[in-house]
């Protein structure tokens, strides 16, 4: 063996070596396990199929907690109703995934609230940035009068909207540089998802936002095409966003929930007994995935951080550098979004 293939090899081991240690630390932490079944079985007439799509992929809490839908239901319906999951948005981005509800031609769907704003104005409160301190503050409002109220609001147009998930407090990610401040946020190509809050969140701060969608996103990252991003950190790690970021900020700026659509052509063919099992394994879907989330949350962190990730948690004084530069975008949406549901979210805080 010649000097220059022996260390051709020795650089293939290390490569190898190094590709195991990148997979390892984007291997999918451990997840609270899926819970055991609670509930008789529902009798009702008739064999359901339900195909549900998400965008984010099979090693994200969504997925898990689509799982343990898939269970309940399958269980509970004694298998007359079916249930196919569909991760990854493999049937089609937020938004596309929502017109097929609306058509018939898919029966579930869970996306963040935020691209269906052009449909249901109401949601644009779930954008506004740091109006949710706390998860629980989430919680009561989501589990409360003004969730009922959004779901009430989205089942229209074609779509029944049956519970809350959520993706959770959304980070910044970025390929150029350490973000600690709103000043380090000049110039710099932030993909948001396709919401006029968002876009106006970004421009404030400073940046140069870019809507698309969810599915688009890796690769317009990978391409250089934004060099940012922002999402929940289990999003980040099970979108692998950290393989193409190497900077990630801990803002916390915007609380996303998910909602669970289904489809009104479908939801009509269902007995009433399977619609309340429907609402019933959403609620419980909703609550288990939001712990699954909130539990790994620390752990995601150090998980990619052993990846090579730098990840920059900011003091209280940073953050409110950020809300203070960011506070116009209250006066630009307050009227539309209904001041008064503003204040009621401010007095849950309290
Ligand atoms: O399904 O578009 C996004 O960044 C969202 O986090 C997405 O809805 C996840």
């Amino acid at each position: 063996m010649t000097t220059t293939t022996m260390t051709r090899v020795t650089s293939m081991i290390g490569a190898a070596l190094l590709g195991l240690t990148a997979l390892q630390a984007n291997a999918a932490p451990e997840m609270p396990p899926i819970p055991d079944v609670q509930g008789d079985v529902v009798q009702a007439d008739g064999d359901f199929k339900i195909k549900f799509s998400i965008g984010t992929t099979q090693s994200g809490a969504q997925y898990r907690g689509l799982e343990y839908f898939e269970k309940i239901v399958e269980q509970r319906s004694d298998g007359h109703i079916q249930v196919e999951l569909f991760p990854g948005a493999q049937l089609g981005d937020d938004l596309q995934a929502v017109s097929a509800l609306q058509s018939g031609t898919l029966e579930m769907t869970a996306p963040s609230t935020s691209p269906l704003v052009s449909m249901f104005p109401k949601f644009a409160l779930f954008d506004l940035p740091f109006l949710f301190p706390t998860p629980d503050v989430a919680d009561q409002v989501l589990d409360g009068d003004i969730g009922q109220q959004m779901l009430d609001e989205a089942s229209t147009n074609g779509l029944v909207a049956i519970g809350w998930a959520e993706n959770g407090y959304r980070q910044l990610t970025n390929s150029r540089q350490e973000v600690t401040a709103p000043e380090d946020l000049e110039g710099l190509k932030v993909r948001t998802m396709q919401n006029p809050i968002h876009l106006d969140i970004w421009r404030t701060l400073g940046a140069n936002p870019t809507p698309m969608s969810f599915a688009e996103l890796f690769t317009a990252l990978e391409q250089g095409v934004v060099d940012g991003q922002e999402n929940p950190w289990i999003t980040i790690q099970s979108s692998r966003f950290n393989e193409v970021q190497d900077y990630a900020t801990e803002t916390n700026h915007v609380y996303t929930p998910f909602i669970t659509l289904v489809s009104e052509r479908f939801w009509s063919r269902l007995p009433a007994e399977y619609q309340q099992l429907l609402r019933d394994a959403a609620q419980q879907m909703g609550e288990y995935e939001r712990h699954v989330g909130r539990s790994m949350n620390d752990q995601i962190k150090q998980d990619l951080a052993d990846s090579g990730m730098q990840i920059t948690e900011l003091t209280p004084e940073q953050v409110k550098a950020f809300q203070d530069k960011v506070a116009p975008v209250y006066d630009n949406w307050r009227d539309q979004i209904g001041g008064e549901l503003i204040d009621q979210v401010r007095a849950a805080s309290q």
